[in-house]
């Protein structure tokens, strides 16, 4: 277990909540954020606030040699072969959108297909909706297996040689499991297609290599891996990038403007008009940089454990239904308590200092077919212990004393 002395190193959870020491089990939402974040936002505003790639001045130098070194690392954490690959965006869903765009515009044609999963966040599911309606390309979904794994059987039924696309997500923030990306790029790439893989819930908790697993887009939130919100990036093969339209124009991402005709900046550039998120990229370099100490390696085994030691003790709660396969699983657990609506389950753990989140969790379709209309998530990071499984197991023995008859 790391996390004793880890756990130290953020602020925020030395707080009581409702009169209890806080037990913050929302990390699949956003992640806390570790002291070496704070002071590197506090330190970039305090000394070399400036806007980059435009000032001569020393601020202005400094800020742009900030943000391209933020650039650099993330580069460097999730394997990819050059830093020109690295586009900084808003978050995984700014990033998914750019590639949809674009591909909406320039790559799908009618009678194309976009492959993706029922298990999708709305954020990989609306912007292909929308890629759909323009181009006249048709969705069509991977079906899931009973326990919401994905089999590769299926996979090849699924994707054919009309397939441009397939986009899917690495690790469901709903179910847990964790999808077997690389054999499925392997599948798209002998059709033809390509791979967009929804990184939102893996790269904190795993080690990431774009390379190995040879997808062709990857997409993070830097708020859900110990960095600042706003912050994200787009990973994209140097060779498909550069033949993609930018999909927001202004400043920043141009090389020549007439009044009539312009013509953009090179990789990563053209895809980052206007003033970037500065401090935010920042903040995500100081994140890497800690996440890094810690070790990927170190922090997938914690949350497993961890997610483990969960699931055997909810799973002996009775009347608790838990979602999702019980292996091959990372860092979260959602569950339902009997008939009771999960809105009800977390405000009771909340007044015991306990956050979880209830909610369709940006997964409406996933909800229909696990024949849910919400459901609770406890949900696990670096940070957390087994104490504070405990802790949420009481409370819901607690809960579940407390609704009764309502329960089964
Ligand atoms: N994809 C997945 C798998 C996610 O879990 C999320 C956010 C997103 C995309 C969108 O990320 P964003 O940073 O662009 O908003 N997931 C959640 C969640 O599970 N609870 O709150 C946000």
């Amino acid at each position: 277990m790391i996390s004793a002395e880890i756990r130290e190193l953020f602020p925020i959870l030395k707080q009581e909540v409702n009169g209890h020491p806080l037990v913050y089990l929302d990390s699949a939402a956003t992640s806390q954020k570790p002291i070496q974040v704070i002071e590197a936002l506090k330190h970039y505003y305090e000394w070399d606030n400036a806007n980059v790639h435009r000032g001569v001045h020393t601020l202005g130098s400094r800020a742009t040699d900030a943000y391209e070194g933020a650039r650099a690392k993330v580069a460097k954490f999730i394997g990819a072969a050059s830093e020109q690959e690295i586009i900084f965006t808003r978050g995984t869903t700014t990033a998914i959108n750019i590639v949809a765009a674009s591909f909406a515009e320039s790559v799908l044609r009618e009678g194309d297909e976009i492959v993706l999963t029922p298990m999708e966040h709305h954020s990989n599911l609306i912007p292909w909706q929308q890629a759909a309606k323009k181009s006249g390309a048709t969705l069509k979904y991977i079906p899931l297996q009973p326990d919401g794994s994905i089999s590769l059987a299926d996979v090849e039924n699924t994707i054919t040689d009309r397939t441009k696309i397939v986009s899917i997500v690495y690790v469901s923030n709903v179910l847990g499991v964790i999808n077997p990306i690389k054999e499925i790029a392997a599948i798209a790439h002998k059709h033809g297609a390509k791979i967009m893989v929804d990184g939102a819930q893996s790269t904190p908790h795993m080690k990431v290599d774009v390379q190995d697993l040879d997808c062709d887009f990857y997409a993070l939130s830097g708020h859900k891996m110990c960095g600042p919100t706003g912050i994200g990036a787009l990973y994209g093969k140097k060779s498909l990038l550069n033949n993609m339209e930018p999909v927001e124009f202004g400043g920043e991402m141009i090389d020549h403007v007439d009044l009539y005709e312009s013509t953009w900046k090179e990789l990563p550039w053209k895809f980052e008009g206007g003033t970037p998120m500065i401090a935010g990229a920042v903040g995500l370099g100081a994140a890497i940089d800690f996440l890094t100490e810690v070790g990927m390696d170190n922090i997938f085994k914690h949350d497993v454990e961890l997610t483990n030691y969960a699931l055997d003790r909810m799973m002996q709660i009775p009347d608790l239904a838990v979602y999702g396969p019980t292996t091959n699983r990372a860092g979260l657990v959602t569950f339902n308590l009997g008939d009771v609506h999960p809105h009800d389950v977390a405000t009771v753990l909340d007044s015991m200092g306990i956050a979880v989140r209830a909610g369709h969790h940006c997964c409406q379709p996933l909800m229909r077919w696990l024949e849910q209309s919400s459901t609770a998530r406890a949900s696990f990071y670096l940070y957390n212990t087994e104490e504070d499984v405990d802790r949420l197991v009481t409370a819901l023995l607690k809960t579940k004393e407390y609704f009764g008859d309502a329960i089964g």
